[in-house]
């Protein structure tokens, strides 16, 4: 174990790239938009690493596209890592990241090097996880509802109060959602969808696992999230049942970007190589993030939801990541199916 351990840390700490844990002025300002316990071990394992001190911020995806924006005029952040990557993309086509190509991308996953071509490299690709929902099957029979297996299901008036999913317009995850329930049905019949869905549910969150979480407390019945957030619940010991949608479903590639004019640019490189190896990667697993990795060579769970196997969609990263369709898309959410009552 300590073997491993010093190889790990060795081409980071021995290698004479950085600097010692000695130099105090070295310093990483670190925005994350991935699962607060994940956030935790990727500030702490680069610290160790590196001895470069990491000041972190955990927002949701859509939160921390704009905090960037609102501070592009002074950028106080210096990389932004995990969240979906609709909202990368967009902080890409806004010119709020800069372009880097990691010597590591070798290592990586076609689709992941594939995500960062489409952005001129200003965004990268980091780990892929389709979206479902997740129910709490006490609760679900508490209540005697049906076993939902279908995106359309969740309009059974049955579930009135019983479902929650986020708000789209600060969560990666809702607006993977949103994204994906157009794709799949057409705009008129989504909105439609979008509309008789907003009857079933009882709170839009900020964050995107919230729903889940509060389904595994018992204080929610369905939650709309990625399935890996699903698993994580049941794999901690809650009575969750993951559901890959019968129609299909969309997915995300989650995203890293080097923030723009950022006062420590030569740490978030080392942040971005050393996020891409193999190693750094696997750690997932200890906080029991269940996505596939970017790294060819990271070692994945059995109890990760296998993407070969779910019916997913051919999600349109350019357009939907577009900052145009994002902003309509959102408008037009707001302005015809979030005033609607319930
Ligand atoms: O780490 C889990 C995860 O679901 O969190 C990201 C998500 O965007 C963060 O939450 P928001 O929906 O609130 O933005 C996903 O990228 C990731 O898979």
């Amino acid at each position: 174990m300590k073997k491993s351990r010093l190889l790990f840390l060795a081409p980071f700490v021995f290698a004479g790239s950085v600097s010692s844990p000695l130099h105090a002025a070295e310093k990483l300002t670190y925005y994350c938009s991935a699962q607060e316990d994940w956030c935790q071990i990727m500030a702490t394992g680069f610290e160790e690493a590196t001895g470069i001190k990491v000041s972190m911020t955990r927002k949701s995806s859509g939160e921390t596209l704009a905090q960037i924006k609102a501070e592009s005029s002074n950028p106080k952040g210096d990389i932004w890592w995990g969240g979906t990557g609709d909202p990368h993309l967009q902080a890409a086509e806004e010119g709020l990241t800069v372009a880097y190509e990691s010597p590591l991308n070798a290592e990586q996953n076609d689709w992941a090097v594939k995500q960062a071509a489409s952005a001129d490299f200003k965004t990268m690709g980091i780990y892929s996880g389709a979206l479902g929902y997740g129910y709490n099957e006490e609760v679900l029979k508490a209540n005697d509802l049906p076993v939902p297996a279908c995106w359309a299901d969740l309009l059974k008036p049955e579930y009135k109060g019983h479902v929650q999913m986020a708000n789209p317009n600060s969560s990666g995850t809702a607006y993977t959602t949103l994204a994906t329930i157009v794709q799949l049905f057409g705009e008129d019949e989504g909105f439609e969808f979008m509309k008789g869905l907003h009857k079933n549910i009882n709170q839009y969150t900020k964050s995107g696992s919230a729903p889940i979480k509060a389904a595994a407390r018992g204080e929610n019945t369905i939650g709309i999230v990625f399935m890996h957030d699903a698993v994580k619940q049941a794999a901690s010991g809650f009575p969750i049942k993951v559901v890959a949608p019968c129609e299909g479903t969309g997915y995300e590639i989650g995203g890293m970007s080097l923030i723009k004019d950022s006062r420590n640019p030569e740490n978030a490189k080392k942040f971005f190589d050393w996020a891409l190896t193999a190693e750094v990667q696997t750690r997932a697993l200890e906080v029991k993030a269940f996505q596939v990795m970017s790294n060819k060579s990271a070692t994945s769970s059995p109890m990760a939801p296998d993407l070969a196997s779910i019916k997913l969609i051919d999600y349109d990263f350019k357009k939907y990541g577009s900052s145009a369709e994002r902003k309509r898309l959102l408008k037009k959410w707001d302005d015809e199916v979030s005033v609607l009552p319930q």
